[in-house]
């Protein structure tokens, strides 16, 4: 594996340390820790430079929907490349896998949502959404309105914008915070429900939207945002109430909705879109991630024909665009990426068996001692870990810790898991079988037992 630069995994990992500072780690602990160097993957596999396989619980970072190492897609790419690798689509310029795709996203998102803004990322796609919302409302004749409410604990990216609209505390603290972004409750009745039902909590938290707009003013609102399930925040899967009471507060107000779709889309929730999923209706919805199972970057966001139609009849040009907005190989990847999931019915395998069998199997994980709940929708789900039932109160300090030794517990037993707080999480390829589905399940209950022995050790159990 390492033949080609005859390098060790010390030598990677010593390189890596010196010279590579990594997205969301804590750079001097990883000097100490020593990274993972991941070398080669296929299918729901993992393997690092040792030769170590791993079962991928987490599809990269909640992308690879159709897996690793899928070689059409490598080819078309391939192809994509010796045809046109690079050519802008600015200044009255298209070329044929930009406008083919634009095409293909009009047909498979939800009805409405005829046109896209390419970008090469979620985060540059909400970027755009915070563009494209003010422009949209200068257009309209409202200026004023320029507030976008999301929700804490949302996450919608890590640029200054995307990290403003999402809901993370930490990030805040670090970036500083922008004018003109407000955040209310989660739908995450574990944590906030107190003493509600999940089905009262939902009308609670939704309603923060209504009173969070009476309190700005809603002729300076100009729009809610919110994931479907919010993933990065820890798959909060809101209670059955929660989105029926949003539709009706946005449609109730002059304000757009904009459904964050980077991991709920493209099959995640069993339907193609958590939209459809919960049949919203957005006027704006970012996708990346799963657009093309993570093998080249790209995004966008999908613009519903009302608020296109303004765009383009009232506005003049609209000054804003990457580099490589619409890059051929990126599209001609996502193209690829798209024919797998349609032909091979990957949406539908996601949907009839691979869900519904993890499904079964993860509630059954909510009668273990260190579980508190065992969430799932689609094939994404969490396990809050907790030190007593049935309290929801009750949780282990500092907050974190527990989940980072049960992730690591996973890690040894060969399963990527992530930790939110002190939740397990997990987003497997939606090409999961259901052998690997028992495989799985397996490495998490060795996890679990022993996450427990540990915590029992350390005497954080009684
Ligand atoms: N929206 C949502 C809902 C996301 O989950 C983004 C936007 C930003 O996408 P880019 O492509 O700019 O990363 C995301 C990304 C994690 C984790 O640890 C989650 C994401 C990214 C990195 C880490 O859960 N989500």
């Amino acid at each position: 594996m390492n033949v080609a630069r005859n390098l060790s995994t010390a030598d990677f990992q010593r390189i890596d340390a010196d010279h590579h500072i990594h997205p969301f780690s804590d750079t001097g602990a990883l000097k100490a820790e020593k990274s993972r160097v991941i070398a080669k993957a296929d299918g729901v596999w993992l393997w690092d430079t040792d030769g170590n396989r791993y079962l991928d619980g987490m599809a990269g970072l909640w992308c690879t929907q159709v897996g690793h190492g899928r070689r059409e897609i490598a080819d078309a790419v391939h192809r994509q490349m010796l045809d046109l690798e690079y050519y802008n689509t600015f200044f009255k310029t298209t070329h044929p896998p930009a406008a083919e795709l634009a095409a293909l996203l009009a047909e498979l998102t939800p009805e409405g949502l005829n046109h896209v803004f390419f970008t090469s990322s979620g985060s540059e796609a909400n970027d755009t959404v915070v563009r494209m919302v003010r422009y949209y409302w200068q257009l309209q004749g409202k200026p004023q309105k320029q507030v976008i409410i999301g929700r804490e604990y949302g996450y919608h990216g890590s640029t200054v914008a995307a990290c403003a609209l999402g809901g993370m505390s930490g990030m805040h603290d670090q970036a500083g915070m922008l004018p003109g972004f407000k955040h209310i409750v989660p739908p995450y009745w574990f944590d906030f429900g107190e003493d509600l039902s999940p089905e009262e909590f939902g009308l609670k938290a939704a309603r923060e939207l209504e009173r969070a707009i009476d309190a700005i003013g809603e002729d300076k609102v100009a729009a809610f945002i919110a994931e479907p399930i919010q993933g990065a925040g820890g798959v909060l899967i809101p209670p059955e109430t929660y989105w029926p009471e949003i539709k009706r507060i946005c449609a109730e107000r002059d304000i757009l909705l904009i459904v964050d779709e980077v991991i709920c889309g493209f099959g995640r929730t069993g339907k193609w879109f958590g939209s459809d999923t919960y049949d919203l209706k957005p006027d704006l919805m970012p996708i990346a991630k799963g657009v093309s199972s993570g093998y080249l970057p790209i995004g966008g966001v999908m613009v519903a024909d009302r608020v296109a139609e303004v765009i383009s009849q009232k506005g003049k040009e609209f000054y804003h665009g990457y580099t490589y907005s619409g890059h051929p190989a990126a599209c001609a990847a996502a193209l690829e990426n798209l024919r797998i999931l349609r032909e091979e019915k990957v949406v539908e395998h996601c949907a009839n068996v691979a869900a519904p069998k993890l499904k079964e199997k993860w509630d059954q994980f909510a009668d273990h001692p260190l579980v508190g709940e065992a969430r799932m929708l689609g094939l994404f789900g969490a396990l809050e870990l907790v030190p007593a039932k049935p309290s929801r109160t009750d949780r282990f300090a500092p907050v974190g810790e527990v989940g980072s030794i049960a992730r690591d517990i996973s890690l040894d037993n060969g399963l990527v898991m992530r930790a939110v707080r002190d939740a397990l999480i997990i987003s497997p390829p939606l090409v999961i079988t259901p052998d690997e589905i028992e495989d799985l399940v397996a490495r998490v209950t060795r996890t679990l037992d022993e996450t427990h022995a540990e915590l029992k050790r350390q005497g954080r159990l009684s």
